[in-house]
């Protein structure tokens, strides 16, 4: 039996593991995988997407395949795209079994198994629910009681509670980097993504603890960390393998845990030494933490900050850091040569422009290296959904900003780029008024902060201030951006030949 995976945008360490998990059992496995051109959170450009549209091929390759059975992994942002691409590979494989999982099927199995194209459902971890659904459509046996897995037969839906959460991570094996790889060299030549850890020590109301938690009530241990030595031996393989340039730790909150850290640290520098990214939080680094990224060669880190009113970040984000700490986090990295991007959100309900103005001053009182100031989404059940349907607080729409307040927004992603003098200035004097208007909805494709980070990693490494993550991203976008764009061409000109 053969299972085609199908995803867009991004490599998926979700669907690598559930790759290795089925083919350890003896499934076959293959990707069809869609680079949506133009339409990733680095590269937004919607216009331009559509003229290098991948839909076509992407729905030619999955016709053409063999498979019975075609999983979707599933962000919201992308939800519409994989119904579409389903409805109409249902349309001509009618005999072909879809099955979504990942995040937003998770949040919404009731509605998203309502849909006609969809035939089953995986909320939560998906190791040992898919393998068992596999199983037993594989030996045509019932699957109505699957921990996990939403069916429908008749019109009757029949939905079962998740089952333990995976508590020794170690016994998962390596996920299957092969099959992005064969899709893409760049997936693991250029870096290698990994995660140490399953869940997260926070609790922020607008991210997916908010519901996972309370999904998972009773299930095990929300956070969980693969053990030091498994997560090295994965990285020792995977250098011999594919001689990668750099690592994405890609855990919610890679530095919680300072033991862990320190063995890890003096481990990796020891057996992997490669340079690396993750992220961090204000309430999990010190000094020694800080000391344990330089031993692991780390020359990239990302904090959320989010808002800087600590009062609406604890009352209604439910971050409840200090001020004090992001600060003292942010003095600690700048003594290092190690590149920090802070996560700025707008459109945060009771955000207004004094609040943006707090932000603009802290940023210039502690300078980032780069600056990246998402919309923020509600996504599905969230806590912060039910916190403003249920209070005080108006929700914000991204047209109803004043131009002032948008011109501030825009001070604050290029502040990084000016010297502290300027920007003081910009904000005593109010001068962010001479800033062009730039929607709101633009800062959440990340184009702009991206080719902000590029310029000023550009001068950093030029003046060797730092060693950067941003310019070696540059490249490796253009290269993936010359790899499809080569692929496109090329399949029209086979087309045209025929
Ligand atoms: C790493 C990460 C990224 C990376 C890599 C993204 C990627 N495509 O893999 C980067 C930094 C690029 C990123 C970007 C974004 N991210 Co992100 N990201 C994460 C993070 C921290 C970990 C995901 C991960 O790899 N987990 C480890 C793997 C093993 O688990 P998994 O993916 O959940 O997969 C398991 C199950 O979901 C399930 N499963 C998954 N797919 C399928 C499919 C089938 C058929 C089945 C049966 C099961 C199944 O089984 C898997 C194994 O157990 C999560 C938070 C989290 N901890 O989950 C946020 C998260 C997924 N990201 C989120 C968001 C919002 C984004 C962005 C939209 C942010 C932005 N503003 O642009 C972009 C979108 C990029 C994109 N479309 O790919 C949200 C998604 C919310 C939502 N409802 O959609 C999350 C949940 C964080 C949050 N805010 O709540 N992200
Ligand atoms: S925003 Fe970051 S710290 Fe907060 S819950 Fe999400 S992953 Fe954890």
């Amino acid at each position: 039996m053969n299972i085609t995976f199908v995803y867009r945008g991004f490599e998926s360490l979700g669907i690598e593991s559930l790759s290795a998990v089925l083919k350890q059992a003896g499934y076959g496995v293959d990707l069809v995988y869609d680079p949506a051109l133009f339409d990733t959170m680095f590269v937004t450009q919607k216009a331009i997407s559509q003229f290098v549209s991948y839909y076509p091929v992407t729905l030619q390759r999955l016709k053409e395949k063999k498979s019975e059975i075609f999983a979707f992994s599933v962000f919201s942002d992308d939800y519409s795209w994989a119904s579409r691409m389903a409805k109409d590979l249902k349309q001509v494989k009618p005999e072909s079994i879809i099955v979504f999982g990942g995040i937003h099927p998770s949040t919404l199995p009731e509605k998203v198994v309502q849909e006609e194209f969809i035939d089953y459902v995986c909320v939560g971890e998906g190791e040992g629910p898919f393998l068992d659904l596999i199983k037993a459509i594989d030996h045509k046996e019932d699957v109505k009681k699957i921990p996990n897995i939403w069916s429908k037969r008749g019109g009757e839906v029949f939905s079962n509670h998740p089952r333990q959460l995976v508590e020794d991570l170690d016994a998962l094996p390596f996920p299957d980097k092969d099959l992005f790889h064969e899709e893409y060299y760049g997936f693991s030549t250029h870096y290698y993504n990994i995660v140490s850890t399953r869940g997260c020590p926070f609790d922020c109301t607008f991210c997916y603890p908010s519901y996972f938690r309370e999904l998972y009530k009773n299930k095990g241990k929300f956070l969980r960390r693969r053990s030091v030595d498994n997560v090295i031996e994965e990285l020792i393989k995977a250098k011999e393998k594919y001689n990668m340039k750099m690592v994405n730790i890609l855990d919610d909150v890679f530095t919680f845990d300072k033991e862990w850290l320190r063995d890890f640290a003096r481990k990796y520098h020891k057996y992997v030494n490669i340079p690396n990214f993750c992220f961090i939080h204000p309430m999990c680094v010190d000094k020694e933490i800080v000391g344990s990224l330089k031993t692991m060669n780390t020359v990239a880190v990302n904090m959320g900050i989010q808002v800087a009113d600590e009062g609406l970040r604890k009352q209604l984000l439910n971050r409840q850091e200090s001020n004090e700490a992001i600060k003292k986090t942010m003095r600690l990295i700048s003594e290092t040569n190690i590149f920090l991007y802070v996560d700025l959100l707008l459109g945060v309900p009771g955000q207004d422009k004094g609040e943006l103005i707090n932000t603009a001053n802290l940023l210039s009182e502690h300078r980032p290296d780069a600056v990246t100031m998402c919309w923020l989404n509600y996504y599905p059940k969230t806590k912060i959904s039910e916190i403003v349907k249920n209070s005080n607080w108006a929700k914000q729409k991204s047209q109803d900003l004043d131009e002032e307040t948008q011109k501030l927004g825009f001070l604050i992603l290029i502040s990084n780029l000016l010297p502290k003098r300027i920007l003081r200035l910009m904000i005593d004097k109010r001068l962010y008024k001479l800033l062009p208007q730039l929607s709101p909805k633009s800062y959440r494709t990340y184009t702009v902060n991206f080719a902000f980070a590029c310029f000023i990693s550009f001068w950093k490494e030029v003046f060797r201030l730092k060693k950067t993550t941003a310019l070696y991203a540059l490249r490796k976008v253009l290269s993936y951006y010359i790899f499809f764009t080569k692929k496109i061409l090329n399949l029209n000109r086979v087309s045209h030949d025929k």
